[in-house]
């Protein structure tokens, strides 16, 4: 696939990059998100690198202003108050400096602030020492609280970043959430509610999000008594990622990084505890009830952005883009929960799509990297800065001038830009 680009996509996405800017953060998209959250501002520093690195090291600041004192870094940071967002700071009940909500998203940050130090590493070096013990602090709470046998528990579906994904279908199934009161949902006015989670869904995401205010965001407490805690592939290769990544950068500062490698050690035997035999992939767990989802999604392919080489999984890699035009699909098409417009349960995200990439060609398949590139290239160049895209048709789905969408085509996606 040859992709023809007008120069000024370049423009575009650094303007939306500009647009989004709320003074020192971005907001995914004005409209449908309008505070701070967590990975798109990660990606967001990924994409000011390529032409305002001060501003990328702010992105990370801005962040970590919300840092709670246990070392949570929570999802979405309400930095000033907007009606327009449903559940806001009034329904989460955030404990941590500033208001916020409750749980966490994935950790990509230590990776992305390597590649903005690695930019720079003159300039970087002082805003890195300053973020090191921040990562650290927040490496180290995934690792007290969110493991099961080693890999990376999510205890919202919020919190791994695939929020309707079919991965959480059996764990949802076992909420009842009874009691949790009327609500407006005000996403569904931004957006076509066939793109977005239904309100089953939503049913549940609000009662998990009051049983954690009323346990007061007690992560002991909500360990015993939350009944959706699933080991989730998103979290734990990315943070394996971040953990090999925060390694480096303190070997760069010269700090001790042995805990860190003992991390790394835990969370590869973790890792391979998300291997389901039978699907030939790797696959979420519920960690309760100890069942497989049974789901090959975009998140199984970030085996090799963790440093795993599977050669099944390639396999399973071939499979799976030879199934639509635009890969990687966040749901195998060719299962009956595929749904090609319905946020996580199909459509193809790009910033999932970078991470592949980067593991792709880091592993040694060089050509399947760089096709995903292209690939990607072209569905934003055809169809815009959208928040997703239909797999099959490439049409644009979710909101529009995305921040991350921005982001992953200056720093990694496009033409000028292509060295991963
Ligand atoms: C809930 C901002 C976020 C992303 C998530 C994506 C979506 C929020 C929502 O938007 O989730 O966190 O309200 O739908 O699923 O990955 O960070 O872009």
């Amino acid at each position: 696939m040859n992709t023809q680009v007008s120069p000024s996509m370049d423009e575009q996405a650094r303007a939306i990059l500009r647009g989004n800017d709320r003074g020192g953060y971005t907001v995914p998209t004005a409209g449908l998100y309008p505070y701070q959250w967590n990975w798109d501002s990660a990606f967001a520093a990924w994409g000011f690198a390529t032409f305002d690195i001060p501003r990328a090291w702010q992105e990370f600041e801005t962040l970590f202003v919300g840092q709670w004192p246990n070392g949570m870094v929570p999802h979405i940071l309400f930095h000033k108050p907007d009606p327009g967002y449903f559940p806001g700071p009034d329904v989460w009940g955030g404990i941590g400096p500033i208001p916020s909500s409750g749980i966490s998203q994935p950790p990509v940050a230590a990776s992305f602030a390597k590649r903005v130090y690695e930019a720079d590493p003159e300039a970087g070096r002082a805003p890195l020492a300053a973020l090191f013990p921040k990562l650290l602090a927040w490496h180290r709470w995934f690792m007290d609280w969110r493991l099961d046998q080693g890999a990376v528990c999510v205890t919202h579906p919020w919190e791994a970043g695939r929020d309707n994904t079919p991965d959480w279908d059996g764990a949802m199934a076992g909420i009842d959430p009874t009691g949790v009161g009327e609500y407006t949902r005000r996403d569904t006015s931004h957006v076509d509610p066939a793109m977005r989670p239904t309100k089953y869904d939503y049913d549940r995401y609000i009662w998990l999000v009051q049983l954690g205010r009323r346990l007061n965001w007690d992560e002991a407490a909500l360990l015993k008594e939350n009944p959706f805690r699933v080991a989730d592939p998103t979290m734990t290769f990315i943070l394996l990622r971040a953990q090999r990544d925060l390694a480096d950068l303190g070997r760069a500062l010269g700090e001790d990084v042995s805990a860190i490698e003992e991390d790394i050690q835990t969370l590869e035997n973790g890792a391979s505890t998300l291997w389901n035999p039978d699907l030939k992939c790797y696959d979420a767990r519920d960690a309760r009830s100890g069942a497989w989802a049974n789901c090959v999604s975009n998140a199984s392919f970030l085996n090799w952005y963790a440093g795993i080489d599977n050669p099944a999984m390639v396999e399973q890699y071939d499979r799976i883009t030879n199934l639509c035009t635009y890969p990687v699909p966040s749901h195998d098409p060719a299962s009956d929960r595929f749904d090609a417009k319905r946020y996580w349960r199909g459509p193809t995200w790009g910033i999932i799509n970078s991470l592949i990439a980067i593991g792709l060609k880091e592993r040694g398949l060089t050509d399947r990297g760089e096709a995903l590139r292209q690939a990607t290239a072209d569905v934003i160049a055809r169809h815009g800065f959208a928040e997703y895209f239909d797999p099959h048709t490439g049409e644009a789905a979710g909101g529009g001038t995305f921040t991350w969408t921005a982001a992953i085509w200056l720093a990694w996606a496009s033409p000028s830009q292509g060295a991963t």
